[in-house]
């Protein structure tokens, strides 16, 4: 997203990165895409997004009608579980957005992506931050979950180890998808602020959907421009929270001894849920 179109890509920002929402700022046209953006979305969850999920969006009382502001959104927030959304105006470095996480405090971005980019955006906007990852930050488990990612990020970052550490953000926090008694249900923030992606990762044949396993997770190499290739499937949040309240550096250096897995890939030990046809990837330059 250019520059000039993020209009608060200048904004001044404190030592922690943060910047002031300046809620009364949003215009008409920035609040009514935001509810676009919201209707569109809000009709495919049911079905699809995960209980815990659907419960926070209303226990949030998370607005359809316009872009939040962050402050009201934290206090309702903060009487959950103790988070707080904090504004930013785009990706902040990795240390610095893992002392957010480790302090319970979201570094949401501020500014919404123009009606050109509706469909996809590169950087995280707020559409993205706020419906997308925030509602499950209502709930207790995945709330100490995200807290302990943080706080890992922090020693994986001291160790050089960042990047087993982001394929577990990537597969679980932003593309993960729970195992439910009714069947698969979503809760990584990029399928659920994503109209397309919400239908393919639970429904399309294309891609391998994996029983989630944390070893297996920190090798598999990820796409950032395309839908995923394969998804991991959570038994529950509690198994989530247990596999990272665990010492990694054991696990770091074996990790150090096996070689990463590209996204299409199995590996032996792979419990497979279902097995992709990958159709949908056939003839795209990255994929099988
Ligand atoms: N900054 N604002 C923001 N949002 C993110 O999701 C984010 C970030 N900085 C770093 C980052 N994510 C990733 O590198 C981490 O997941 C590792
Ligand atoms: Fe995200």
């Amino acid at each position: 997203m250019e520059r000039d179109e993020n209009r608060y890509a200048d904004a001044p920002r404190r030592a922690d990165w943060t910047i002031d929402q300046n809620w009364p700022s949003y215009s008409a046209a920035e609040h009514d895409r935001w509810r676009r953006l919201y209707a569109r979305q809000a009709a495919l969850l049911p079905g699809r997004a995960c209980d815990e999920y659907l419960f926070s969006m209303d226990a949030l009382k998370l607005s359809p009608d316009g872009v939040p502001d962050f402050d009201a959104l934290s206090a309702r927030l903060a009487a959950l579980t103790g988070w707080r959304v904090v504004a930013v105006a785009g990706l902040v470095p990795d240390d610095v957005f893992f002392e957010h996480l480790a302090n319970r405090r979201f570094p949401a971005g501020a500014f919404i992506r123009p009606e050109e980019a509706l469909d996809y955006l590169e950087e995280p906007d707020v559409f993205h931050d706020i419906f997308g990852h925030v509602p499950l930050l209502a709930n207790p488990v995945y709330a100490r979950f995200l807290q302990a990612y943080g706080e890992g990020g922090l020693r994986a970052l001291a160790r050089g180890q960042l990047a087993n550490l982001a394929r577990l953000y990537w597969y679980t926090v932003e593309f993960g998808l729970l195992a439910t008694p009714a069947g698969l249900r979503i809760f990584g923030a990029g399928i659920l602020s994503s109209p397309a992606e919400t239908i393919f990762s639970i429904e399309d044949s294309s891609p391998n959907r994996i029983a989630f396993d944390l070893e297996r997770v920190m090798r598999a190499r990820y796409v950032i421009d395309d839908f995923q290739q394969c998804y991991f499937v959570v038994d529950g949040f509690e198994r989530l929270l247990e596999a990272c309240y665990r010492d990694f550096v054991p696990l770091y250096d074996r990790l150090r001894t096996e070689t990463d897995l590209e996204p299409h890939e199995i590996a032996p030990g792979d419990v497979l849920i279902t097995r992709g046809d990958f159709h949908y990837f056939r003839g795209k330059a990255h994929a099988a």
